[in-house]
């Protein structure tokens, strides 16, 4: 029997998970809950905002897709949804290359031409990506986002919730705190601390980060 699955979320991140999740053959989607009223999601039934959730629930519905990028609100709902029974489901595209020696959580996002080596350790929520990478022995963090083309070398340790910007690079041995948003394009070559806007080459922290910041 298939695995019926609500979407979270409705907006350029749900496209894109919906798309690796729709070449799963096993795998139904029974619609999505946001929002915006006004989303549309490729012809899926739009079930309502977040207070829909028990229904779908009682009606069987039992996986859930978070599709949010924003790193606090995917983990609040991340939580939320393991509290509620639900199970987390991830969406790793065919495309994204993942050796067998790494270990993940759940809820997880490997999208195309993402590459995860040896004996990295991803946590739940993590979204890696179109066409980044984490190398060897990182350990990444509870929904962290490694951006579009960001490539983290190895023994990185990246704490929970960090958004690194597009195209952003780390090198070996670092650890960046949680919370801290590293820029588009900035070389990370030394440690950041926690909570941080850093930006550059190399990545110098500007500012604190604030819970409602994005990049
Ligand atoms: O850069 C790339 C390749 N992707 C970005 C992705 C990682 O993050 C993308 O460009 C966007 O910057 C962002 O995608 P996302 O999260 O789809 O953003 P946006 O298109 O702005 O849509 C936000 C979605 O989250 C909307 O569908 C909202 O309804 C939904 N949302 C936000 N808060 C929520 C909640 N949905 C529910 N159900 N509950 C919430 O609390």
């Amino acid at each position: 029997m298939n695995e019926r699955v609500v979407v979270i979320g409705g907006g350029g991140h749900a496209k894109v998970l919906v798309d690796i999740i729709e070449q799963s053959a096993d795998i139904e989607i029974v619609g999505f809950v946001s929002t915006d009223e006004h989303e549309k999601l490729y012809g899926y039934p739009r079930l309502g905002n977040d207070d829909v959730l028990p229904a779908v629930f009682d009606s069987g519905v039992r996986s859930a897709l978070v599709a949010i990028g924003d790193n606090r609100r995917r983990k609040l709902w991340i939580d939320t949804l393991r509290k509620r029974g639900f199970r987390l489901i991830s969406a790793i595209s065919p495309a994204a290359v993942v050796s067998k020696h790494v270990r993940v959580g759940d809820g997880i996002a490997l999208l195309p031409g993402a590459v995860v080596n040896a004996d990295a350790d991803l946590g739940d929520g993590v979204i890696v990506n179109t066409n980044a990478s984490i190398d060897h022995d990182c350990v990444v963090g509870k929904c962290v986002h490694v951006a579009p083309g960001a490539n983290v070398a190895g023994c990185v340790r990246v704490e929970e919730g960090v958004l690194l910007g597009t195209g952003s690079s780390v090198i070996p041995g670092v650890t960046i705190g949680s919370w801290t948003i590293v820029g588009a394009g900035a070389a990370v070559v030394s440690d950041l601390p926690a909570n941080v806007v850093a930006v550059g080459v190399p990545a110098v922290p500007s500012k604190a980060n604030r819970a409602d910041q994005t990049i």
